[in-house]
């Protein structure tokens, strides 16, 4: 059975993670779709390095550790996929905490990026990076055999950029023969998107707090919160 998992901003919510856009979504009044993007990077380097700079450190500190769901995909990749290749087990994460490779799950595409880590916009190097990031900050600045005067930012994909790994989840899109997704809201494409490549006799189910704008692409729908439903699910399926 192959098997491919999307997971959203609600599988961290329980970690202690804000989302995006629920109640507690909205961070100093910014919609997403006015921090996440290059323009705002280009118009306001600080607002959005401090955007990214406070949850680098909120996701570092200690009472922010993976969920019951988080562990429970670990799991059951490591109990029926331990030896598999060729994407048999794909989990997709919109998310760009680390919270799934602290969990202990292996095959992991970070489709928007990793906070944890950073990129120079001249040369391209992807760094790891835990501390602050300065909102001109250059890549010299990081050792003193560095001689690359680009800027550095955190290395996520924001609006009007390319995801990553895209070919690589469409053809697990293709060849799933079960499709989970859970807690995202299905408002972001191209990541929405993907149960649409799904082929007519995959499993497709949905796990959310609520209906989303894509719920009807889903045979099954399970409304409830990711640390209970998720275990369940996995249960079911094994
Ligand atoms: C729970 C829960 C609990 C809570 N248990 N559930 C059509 C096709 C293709 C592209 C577009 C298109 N239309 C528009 C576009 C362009 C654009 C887009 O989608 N815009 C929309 C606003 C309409 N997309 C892009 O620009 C993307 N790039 C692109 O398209 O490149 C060109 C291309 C073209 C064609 C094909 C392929 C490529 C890039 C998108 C990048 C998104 N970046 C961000 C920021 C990343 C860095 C960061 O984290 O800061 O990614 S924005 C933000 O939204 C972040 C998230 O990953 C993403 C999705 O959010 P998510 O995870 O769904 O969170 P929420 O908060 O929205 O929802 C949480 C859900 O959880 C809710 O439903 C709750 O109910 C639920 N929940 N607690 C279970 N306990």
């Amino acid at each position: 059975m192959r098997i491919l998992i999307l997971t959203g901003a609600g599988i961290s919510a329980e970690s202690g993670i804000a989302t995006f856009r629920g109640a507690d979504g909205l961070w100093e009044g910014h919609r997403p779709e006015d921090v996440a993007t290059p323009q705002a990077f280009a118009r306001d380097p600080a607002l959005v390095q401090r955007f990214y700079n406070e949850r680098r450190r909120k996701l570092q500190s200690p009472e922010i550790q993976p969920n019951a769901a988080h562990r429970s995909l670990a799991e059951f990749e490591a109990k029926h996929y331990a030896e598999s290749r060729n994407d048999e087990f794909l989990l997709v994460t919109q998310n760009i905490d680390d919270l799934h490779q602290r969990a202990g799950s292996q095959n992991v595409l970070p489709m928007h990026g990793e906070l944890l880590k950073i990129q120079c916009e001249l040369c391209k190097e992807v760094i790891e990076w835990t501390n602050d990031l300065d909102p001109y900050q250059t890549h010299d600045s990081t050792s003193k055999d560095e001689d690359c005067p680009g800027r550095l930012r955190p290395n996520v994909v924001w609006f009007g950029e390319m995801p990553i790994g895209l070919s690589r989840i469409d053809r697990a899109a293709r060849q799933a023969d079960v499709f989970l997704t859970i807690g995202t809201s299905g408002l972001v494409y191209p990541a929405a998107g993907i149960v649409q490549s799904t082929p007519p006799n995959c499993q497709r189910v949905e796990i959310n707090l609520d209906d989303t704008p894509v719920s009807m692409e889903f045979g099954e729908v399970i409304r409830g919160k990711a640390s209970e439903e998720v275990p369940r699910f996995l249960r079911s399926l094994a």
